[in-house]
């Protein structure tokens, strides 16, 4: 029907609509080589030494790396990990007083103290859909070995004000220039609460307790979720039946935003679906052979969202400990029972019944599992018997509620059979004891950041588990072997919408064509790290296909992220080609239009089918055939990609102009 200038003019209209809401999408460097390619692949390998160069480089005692406590961590930029702390006697200090949180140069392996003004102990976090990072709750103002102090508005030794019902902000920064500030508080106070990134880059604040302690009571229970920014409509926060039946053993509640728009909430035995948009809540079956929750504290993780699972969630739960509600008193031996091998899963979208998954080969409470992005999971930290915690009870291994740390790595593979899943090919095990509030994230070149642990009231370097400042690196299998250099990533990426192009050399895919069989893209957003649990931790695989030349050169032809910004939460986020299982080093991005407020979303362009240039009938001739081969190929992708965006622009501009109406109301 159209004429096709029509057609073409329909195609820049909506080629311009789509670079408006990419907003400042453009093509990213090729990514380089990590900065080492001797690491000790398998192993963990302390980086921050005190005896290092650190010292010698700063300009004072405030830079010494060696003096960060790291409870909770987050990756902020390629090159800084951010750290918060509970207020302890930490030796640095910044404004006069111990510093709690700091920024820590991955590169430079070197520290700057920052100051976070309320006291952050046991804050849930996360990131929001523009990519500032967000820390709420905490403990009241403490003083040494973590008494209360009788101000709470400052002073002390400590000066750390009242946090339990801090907000507060970090816009992260390499020029050593950026600072959490503290915005409008928290409804009620939230000690240990679980931040959950929504659909529109809000987040939902879920859960936690008034007063702190081992575990929550009925005298000081906060059952109750809010949002960040808080509705100014029904800004009350809003009851969840679960986290009122759930006691004792439901702080930092288990939660993840799921494909349909819902979130799973799991705490102490219970497990609920909640549909936060109508404040409403189904009760789900009863979590099976341990507890996850802190203190039992299960390693858990999303498993990668992938096309071929078409983008379903599956979450895994592995290890935390089998007790009844009526044992978590520190009155008997807990640093000696012995922690839960079970690992279960559930798939909520399917099937809300949870399922067996295979055994860990060892007990572990407080185990992280961290998404590589070669698909697998590490599993590291955490001990064989005992749970999080500490007191001053007899039982206690110094304050510790848990003994015999697992410094062994575990690796799942999903993608293994049955019985196989869990193996130690190749790792070494850590010499670092990671009990009570240590914590891990993945950075940038694949490899992962390990540090923390102290089950102590305060800084204390005279027992079995003592404060542990030391910061290691665990280097996966793949971390030597020569990374691919993919051409033509884009910096931020849509909810659907046309593909875009990803060129591989014959380099990035070792010499062998065949490995565009075996060639994905994924995004991984590390997420914030505290008490075994990474909030917001999520992986998806992108859907692409290719042409491969007889250069040996290749195209990928990659989508955007399905159109559904349920399936992962819009905001800062890592990309990576991964070539037979070599991850090329990650390039910070955002997912989304960096803004919060609904996400536009578009109908997804068909992708050429997958060809490569025959070797087969033109091998014999050799060049010309070769050459006319591949410039076939080219411009028949070209082709591809003509009917690509016509097509888009009859399937697309309706659902889009409507999304694009919806998004210029919310920026109003
Ligand atoms: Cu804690």
């Amino acid at each position: 029907m159209s004429s096709p200038s029509l057609q073409r003019a329909a195609s820049l209209f909506v080629l311009s609509l789509v670079a408006s809401t990419l907003g400042q999408s453009t093509t990213a460097s090729a990514p380089g080589q990590p900065f080492r390619a001797d690491a000790p692949v398998g192993q963990f390998d302390i980086v921050g030494d005190s005896i290092a160069s650190a010292q010698q480089i700063c300009d004072g005692a405030l830079t010494d790396p060696n003096l960060y406590p790291f409870l909770q961590i987050f990756l902020g930029t390629p090159s800084r990990v951010y750290v918060i702390d509970k207020t302890e006697n930490n030796p640095t200090q910044i404004k006069g007083h111990p510093a709690w949180a700091a920024e820590y140069d991955i590169i430079a392996n070197k520290g700057r103290p920052m100051d976070i003004v309320t006291n952050s102990f046991c804050a849930g976090g996360n990131v929001l859909g523009n990519g500032t990072w967000i820390n709420v709750g905490g403990n009241q103002g403490v003083t040494y070995g973590g008494i209360t102090s009788k101000t709470q508005n400052g002073g002390g030794p400590y000066d750390d004000p009242d946090g339990g019902q801090s907000v507060r902000l970090l816009d992260p920064c390499d020029d050593g220039n950026c600072d959490w500030r503290l915005v409008a508080p928290t409804t009620t106070r939230r000690w240990y609460p679980t931040l959950e990134t929504l659909e529109d880059g809000s987040v939902i604040v879920i859960g936690g307790c008034e007063w702190g302690g081992f575990v929550n009571s009925a005298q000081q229970n906060n059952p109750t979720y809010e949002f960040f920014p808080l509705p100014k409509d029904n800004p009350d926060p809003i009851q969840s039946p679960m986290l009122s039946n759930t006691l004792p053993a439901n702080l930092f509640p288990l939660t993840w935003l799921l494909p349909s728009g819902k979130v799973i909430m799991q705490a102490n035995w219970g497990t609920a679906m909640l549909d936060y948009k109508n404040r409403k809540e189904y009760k789900l079956p009863d979590m099976i052979h341990a507890v996850r929750t802190y203190p039992a504290s299960a390693g858990t993780a999303m498993l990668p969202l992938t096309p071929a699972n078409n983008w379903t969630a599956t979450i895994m739960f592995c290890g935390g400990s089998n007790l009844q509600d009526d044992q978590w008193k520190p009155n008997w031996n807990i640093p000696a029972y012995a922690a839960s091998k079970s690992c279960v899963s559930i798939t909520p979208d399917v099937s809300t019944n949870y399922v067996e998954e295979d055994d860990l080969p060892e007990g572990r409470s407080m185990g992280n599992m961290i998404l590589l992005p070669n698909g697998k999971i590490l599993m590291l930290n955490g001990a064989a018997t005992g749970v999080a915690g500490y007191g001053n009870e007899s039982m206690a291994i110094g304050q510790s509620y848990a003994d015999n740390p697992v410094l062994m790595p575990v690796v799942y593979d999903p993608s293994a059979p049955k019985g196989q899943k869990w193996n130690r090919d190749g790792l070494s095990a850590s010499k670092i004891p990671r009990m009570y509030h240590s914590s891990a994230v993945l950075l940038p070149d694949g490899s992962v950041f390990v540090s923390g642990s102290n089950p102590n009231a305060d800084y204390n370097t005279n027992v079995k588990f003592a404060t542990e400042y030391r910061v290691e690196r665990f280097y996966p299998s793949y971390f030597n072997k020569r990374r691919p250099q993919p051409e033509g990533l884009l910096t931020q990426y849509a909810y659907g919408g046309p593909y875009f192009n990803v060129t591989l050399s014959k380099d990035d895919l070792f010499g062998n064509s065949d490995n565009l069989n075996n060639t994905e893209v994924v995004i991984v957003r590390p997420g914030f790290s505290t008490h075994a649990m990474n909030m917001g931790q999520r992986m998806i695989q992108l859907e692409n296909s290719y042409t491969g030349n007889s250069d040996g050169t290749a195209v990928l032809h990659v989508s955007q992220l399905p159109p559904n910004p349920a399936i992962f939460a819009p905001g800062p986020a890592l990309i990576f080609v991964v070539v037979d299982g070599v991850p090329s080093i990650g390039i910070q991005v955002m997912i989304g239009s960096g803004q919060l407020g609904p996400q536009p979303t578009l109908a997804i362009a068909a992708l050429p089918a997958s060809a490569t240039a025959t070797t087969g009938n033109s091998h014999s001739t050799a060049g010309d055939a070769g050459d006319a081969g591949s410039r076939s190929q080219a411009s028949s992708a070209l082709r591809t990609l003509s009917v690509g965006f016509d097509s888009l622009a009859q399937v697309v501009l309706l659902p889009f102009l409507a999304a694009w109406s919806m998004v210029s109301l919310a920026i109003l």
